[in-house]
């Protein structure tokens, strides 16, 4: 745009009440600036509306006989438009969430100027044009995360370097915490009618083979009071297959009968292995019949 015009209109002198107004239609215009005589009127300089009064007022005694004679009067005035300066694209962005084991999810926070148009590598073969992406690293390395912003000024790039932990490989199981349970059975039968129940755990897999026997923490003569049973394992239970279910199984001792089930609840540890589930330091599993907290530990 090289130039445009300006058409006024002075109606509004017509007016016969102070302060007189003055409207100037644009077309097509961005900017504009007005130029006053602020050197023979120093006091007009941060006064653009006393100078446009001044003006309107000085045009009247000259022009308002005409425009009584003839109507609206149209006028153009030309300008010089100020180009907007083309300026390159400032990068600059940050992210949060590396350092964490995989898969790890990391977000993006792109502080970027002068820029219409992203594109992210994030150095694993996977890119986006989000603004703000969150990306999911799957795997554990160093990786160079690329962002080349595109604006009016051209492109500009820029790089940074990120860390994701390998996945853990082990879950050490430090603590059982019985926090929920019945203390009748499915008859309505209190468990020990005398003394209440004296309650232990076992974790078993899928089927009935017992992986760890918590008989020794067990806690006798057991009332809803007592809730919840904290059975802190001597040597933690490990377990290297996340694929794996457990199971952990509460019972009532019974001696010399076969010890009661009082339910069970369970876990297959790669649930809890993903970038939205990611390697919680306790683990709530539970069914109807028992509610357990698991203390873990990830490695
Ligand atoms: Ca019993
Ligand atoms: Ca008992």
């Amino acid at each position: 745009m090289d130039d445009f015009r300006v058409i006024w209109c002075f109606r509004a002198l017509l007016a016969k009440t102070n302060p007189y107004s003055i409207s100037i239609r644009f077309s097509n215009i961005l900017k504009f600036i007005f130029i006053f005589d602020a050197v023979k009127n120093p006091c007009l300089l941060n006064n653009p509306a006393l100078t446009m009064t001044v003006l309107i007022r000085s045009l009247t005694l000259l022009i308002l006989p005409a425009f009584i004679l003839t109507g609206c009067h149209k006028d153009e005035g030309k300008f010089t438009p100020i180009p907007e300066p083309l300026v390159k694209p400032v990068i600059s962005f940050t992210f949060t969430g590396a350092n964490a084991w995989a898969p790890a999810a990391v977000s993006f926070s792109n502080t970027t100027t002068h820029a219409a148009a992203y594109k992210w590598n994030f150095g694993d073969n996977h890119t986006s044009t989000e603004g703000n992406p969150v990306h999911i690293y799957a795997e554990g390395g160093t990786y160079i995360v690329k962002l080349v912003a595109a604006g009016s000024g051209g492109t500009d790039s820029s790089t940074q370097v990120l860390t994701i932990l390998d996945a853990p490989t082990t879950l050490k199981i430090k603590s059982v915490v019985l926090t929920g349970c019945s203390f009748t059975n499915s008859w309505g039968n209190y468990w020990d009618p005398t003394s209440g129940p004296d309650i232990f755990f076992k974790i078993t897999d899928s089927d009935t083979t017992v992986l760890y026997d918590g008989f020794a923490l067990i806690d006798s003569n057991s009332a809803p009071a007592h809730l919840p049973l904290v059975w802190s394992l001597p040597t933690a239970y490990t377990i290297h297959d996340f694929s794996e279910y457990k199971s952990f199984k509460i019972y009532d001792y019974d001696f010399p009968d076969p010890d009661e089930s009082m339910g069970q609840a369970g876990l297959t540890p790669e649930t809890y292995t993903t970038a939205q589930s990611h390697y919680p330091d306790s683990i709530k599993i539970n069914t109807a019949d028992v509610f357990i907290t698991l203390v873990v530990k990830w490695q």
